[in-house]
């Protein structure tokens, strides 16, 4: 059977999505507004209030990472690229041919777009929690890789990672780039990499690229950039529960707060309240003090060796890792035990 047949037979919670040429399929798992109400009022009624980052990316939060990603100040996107760049025959190398590649956050697709010329899998399976951003990227994707079979998959990857097998028998290789791993708390993280573990199954891959520790002035300055789009990002989180959820932030009385927190060695986002105030969310109201935030979000800094242990942990043995010349970022690839190890 050929993807596109699959494809066709596969009605249940499945839409099609279709260029011409070629098609490409799609999957549709949206987390629905209903969890959005529900984490956010699960988040505001914690001592430190909290709302999970994985709401930052509507369409509008979307466009802002984006933008983020080619500041000066924030260096991981422009490393991890020169890194791909620099390296990605090795990369395929290491990969080796006929696989299935699952790309978690595939977002714009951009990076993977330099390693598909070499790895040439026979199925790309691009996952990402919003929707108009991964289909514009997947129509893009499809003109300039005819040859390979896209199937796109709208869903929350923190929560569950249950995809169509559209194997056909291929290694699967995970590829999670952009340090994303680095915004789970660690047991989150482990969690997550346990799922990737069971997705890919023995001598499977994992090629993820993650963040390191560095000079602290470094890190802060990435991630309060002086154009304030950092703080848009952060503050646009607001106004997304508005417009989804009818809430009654109002954004002028937020402020945006990122710093490197050494002990947990994570720079940490909050949005700080200027004034006391009360705020409505469906019904349910929240008192804010002045200076009271609420944590937005984590993004830890792993040592090469600190993240190969976290990986271990779920089986995954280090083959190869890339770091840049400054050490700012690393990428690893690494494979699921086998049998004769
Ligand atoms: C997506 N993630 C890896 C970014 C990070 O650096 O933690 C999100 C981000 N938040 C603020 N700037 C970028």
């Amino acid at each position: 059977m050929t993807a596109t047949t699959a494809l066709n037979e596969q009605k249940t919670a499945t839409e099609q999505y279709s260029v011409t040429p070629p098609a490409i399929g799609f999957d549709d798992f949206h987390p629905t507004q209903d969890s959005l109400l529900q984490e956010v009022l699960k988040g505001l009624a914690k001592e430190q209030k909290t709302i999970p980052p994985k709401f930052f990316y509507d369409a509008n939060g979307s466009k802002l990472f984006d933008e983020i990603t080619q500041l000066t100040e924030y260096y991981p996107t422009r490393t991890e690229i020169e890194l791909i760049k620099t390296h990605r025959q090795e990369m395929a190398r290491y990969i080796g041919s006929s696989i299935e590649l699952i790309e978690l956050g595939s977002g714009s697709s951009l990076k993977v777009q330099l390693l598909l010329e070499g790895l040439k899998p026979s199925i790309y399976i691009p996952v990402d929690i919003s929707r108009e951003h991964l289909l514009e990227s997947c129509q893009r994707l499809a003109e300039y890789f005819p040859e390979i079979y896209i199937h796109a998959v709208c869903a929350d990857y923190s929560s569950k990672l249950e995809l169509p097998d559209l194997s056909n028998g291929n290694r699967k290789v995970v590829f999670f780039p952009g340090s994303s791993i680095g915004n789970f708390e660690p047991q989150a993280a482990a969690n997550l990499l346990e799922n990737v573990a069971t997705l890919v199954g023995q001598g499977g891959g994992l090629l993820i690229g993650v963040d390191l520790q560095k000079d602290h002035a470094v890190l802060n300055s990435a991630y309060n950039d002086g154009k304030g789009v950092t703080a848009a990002f952060n503050l646009n989180l607001l106004n997304r529960i508005n417009s989804e959820t009818g809430a009654d932030f109002n954004l002028d009385k937020f402020s945006h707060k990122a710093f490197y927190n050494s002990q947990e060695e994570r720079i940490e986002m909050h949005l700080v309240s200027n004034k006391e105030q009360q705020i409505n969310v469906n019904g349910s109201n929240f008192k804010f003090c002045k200076g009271e935030s609420i944590h937005t979000e984590n993004s830890y800094k792993y040592s090469v060796q600190s993240f190969q242990k976290l990986a271990a942990s779920v089986g995954f043995k280090p083959v190869k890792t890339w770091v840049d010349p400054q050490s700012y970022f690393s990428i690893h690839y690494l494979e699921m035990f086998t049998a004769d190890g």
